[in-house]
């Protein structure tokens, strides 16, 4: 992600969440008109659901000629052999990294990383999501002996860590999180959705230590996708 960041001058992922239809125009109509100011396209259920394979194909080759890369966000929480066929099947239609959820445990982490690793692509790991209510799960403590409590956040942290994930994602809006972790794996790139809409703001964001920000309605949804894009992009880089 690194050098397309610094091909791009961006550090903005763009969601590219579509729900009118969608189709694959309005993909490819979406991702060029705005791929100057990005470094990637992160596709998930909105897309990978309705297209098909090749479709997704064409995209991901579109957002490779363009210098981006290209995450799948499906974040994966199964079995192991179960996750290794969905990742098979994700790298073979083009995509450079997919979405973990830790909750697989240290051991199924690491076999999605070596898997991934063999297809010269990424894992990104949740870590601490952005939405109402991530709390229940992502910051639920673990009771361990000698009246110890962890909250599970850390937990995933340490999976994160022992896997090498190639990126965490976290919240915008986790600013206390975001502050915590960016101290404990500062080698590790965070990656933060929930700008905008669901409340995060980029600045503090920034300097709380997200590296890249993931964006969707914000963009998407605006009467003028590239000034909202352009402004933003602005905002982060000075
Ligand atoms: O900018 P938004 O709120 O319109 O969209 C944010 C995108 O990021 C959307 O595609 C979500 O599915 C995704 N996302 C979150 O909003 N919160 C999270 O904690 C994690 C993700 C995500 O991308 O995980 C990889």
């Amino acid at each position: 992600m690194g050098q397309a960041c610094r091909l791009k001058r961006s550090r903005i992922i763009l969601a590219v969440d579509l729900t009118d239809g969608p189709d694959l125009q309005a993909a490819i109509r979406t991702i060029s008109s705005l791929e100057e100011h990005i470094c990637a396209v992160k596709l998930n259920f909105h897309l990978i659901l309705p297209l098909s394979r090749s479709e997704l194909l064409q995209i991901n080759g579109l957002a490779h000629s363009y210098g981006l890369q290209s995450i799948a966000d499906i974040k994966l929480n199964d079995i192991p052999s179960t996750n290794e066929v969905a990742i098979a099947h994700l790298a073979k239609m083009g995509f450079d990294a997919f979405t973990v959820n830790p909750f697989i445990g240290p051991d199924g982490l690491e076999a999605t990383v070596l898997q991934a690793h063999g297809l010269e692509c990424g894992i990104l790991a949740l870590i601490y999501m952005s939405h109402v209510g991530a709390h229940f799960g992502f910051g639920a403590n673990l009771f361990e002996g000698n009246n110890q409590v962890t909250p599970i956040y850390r937990r995933f942290l340490e999976y994160a860590i022992k896997s090498q994930v190639d990126g965490m994602v976290i919240g915008a809006n986790q600013t206390h999180i975001l502050k915590e972790v960016s101290c404990r794996a500062d080698k590790i790139p965070i990656y933060s959705p929930g700008l905008g809409v669901q409340g995060g703001d980029a600045k503090q964001a920034s300097i709380s230590g997200t590296d890249y920000f993931i964006v969707g309605r914000a963009i998407i949804q605006s009467k003028e996708p590239v000034r909202a894009l352009t402004q933003l992009r602005e905002t982060l880089n000075h």
